[in-house]
């Protein structure tokens, strides 16, 4: 049967053949998903001139997301990143120091130029990441990227009745609240009636700071945003209620977090909009970026570098900037001035 021809939305840069088994997870995902992309070869080390010639020929022809998978010094997704506005998502490979060399070459980029990361080796967040990202424009990627999420919530539910057959302990209690013969209850959430599009959560006092920054590059954007100092530990019923009730007018949510990033996770699981995370360094230093990036298949958080509360605003616009001309604009004049922050 002959493919029909569409126009990409989404190029994926890998930085060598020998990361092809991390594309294919990508791959996979963006076939379920039915969003046309085009996939590709080529090294920021080993071949600058084709990164550059490929990204700035895709950005005018209609590609929306980039993603980039690249192993050991990962500098691929953020080469990626100075050649286009559009959201850059990056894939670091496992390859020598259990692939920490490649998340943090594609997690820790200068401002202006965010990349998206998503865990080590995790190609198909890339891909639902791109569809969260995507859905922010396009009502119909949203439908299936929500039968996509219910895929991974099924398999927790199904997980449940095939473990309990291989538990055969004397004291195992199988039948003590069996998952399939609870009525799980969703509960209903009042709306809350607002026109915020980016809802930034910070789970402490002291990383306000950072939310600080990111707070003057979307005025900067014209971007509604509001900050909320609230998280999921300290109050658990109140931070659902919130998003929740933003949810609908919320196009991405940035969540600010040090320590373990609950608040990050508590988010994924709550929303299907796109995450974006700020890792903050207290007193568990890099700790933060380690448990917000490396989410579970299903579940990707766009981790930006720690302390960067400006990329995760830029990240933001850029998403946004994908539709809309004015965004475009106050975007590249915002990258202008990143000299004097
Ligand atoms: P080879 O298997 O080709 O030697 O590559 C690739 O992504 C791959 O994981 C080994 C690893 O090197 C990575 N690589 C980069 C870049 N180019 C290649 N990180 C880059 O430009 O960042």
């Amino acid at each position: 049967m002959a493919k029909p021809e569409m126009m990409p939305k989404i190029m994926i840069l890998l930085g060598s053949g020998s990361d092809i088994d991390i594309a294919k997870k990508t791959v996979d995902i963006l076939e379920k998903l039915e969003i046309p992309y085009s996939l590709k070869i080529a090294s920021a080390h080993r071949t600058p001139e084709l990164v550059k010639e490929l990204v700035v020929y895709g950005d005018k022809h209609g590609i929306e997301v980039f993603i980039g998978i690249a192993g050991l010094s990962a500098h691929l997704p953020g080469v990626i990143a100075s050649h286009t506005l559009k959201p850059v998502i990056g894939v670091p490979v496992e390859g020598k120091l259990d692939g920490l060399d490649a998340l943090y070459s594609t997690t820790q980029l200068p401002y202006p130029s965010p990349v998206a990361s998503v865990g080590i080796d995790r190609g198909e967040n890339a891909a639902i990441l791109a569809g969260q990202i995507l859905s922010v424009h396009y009502p119909e990627i949203k439908e299936k990227l929500a039968k996509l999420k219910n895929s991974y919530r099924e398999k927790v539910y199904k997980s449940n009745e095939e473990i309990a057959e291989k538990i055969e302990g004397k004291y195992a209690q199988n039948d003590f609240l069996k998952v399939s013969k609870l009525s799980i209850i969703e509960e209903e959430y009042e709306k809350i009636d607002s026109d915020i599009t980016v809802p930034i959560l910070v789970s402490n006092y002291s990383d306000l700071p950072i939310a600080k920054k990111t707070d003057i590059i979307l005025d900067r954007l014209k971007i509604s945003h509001d900050v909320r100092l609230l998280g999921p530990i300290r109050q658990p019923e109140k931070f659902v209620r919130y998003v929740k009730g933003v949810e609908d007018s919320a196009s991405v949510f940035i969540g600010i977090s040090s320590n373990s990033s609950v608040l990050t996770g508590s988010l994924s699981g709550i929303t299907n909009k796109p995450i974006i995370g700020v890792p903050s360094i207290n007193e568990e230093g890099f700790n933060s970026s380690l448990s917000m990036i490396n989410m579970p298949p299903g579940v990707p958080v766009a981790t930006v570098g720690i302390n960067n509360g400006k990329n995760a605003a830029i990240l933001a616009g850029e998403i946004l900037a994908i539709k809309d001309y004015e965004i475009q604009v106050l975007l590249e004049k915002a990258k202008q001035k990143k000299i004097n922050l």
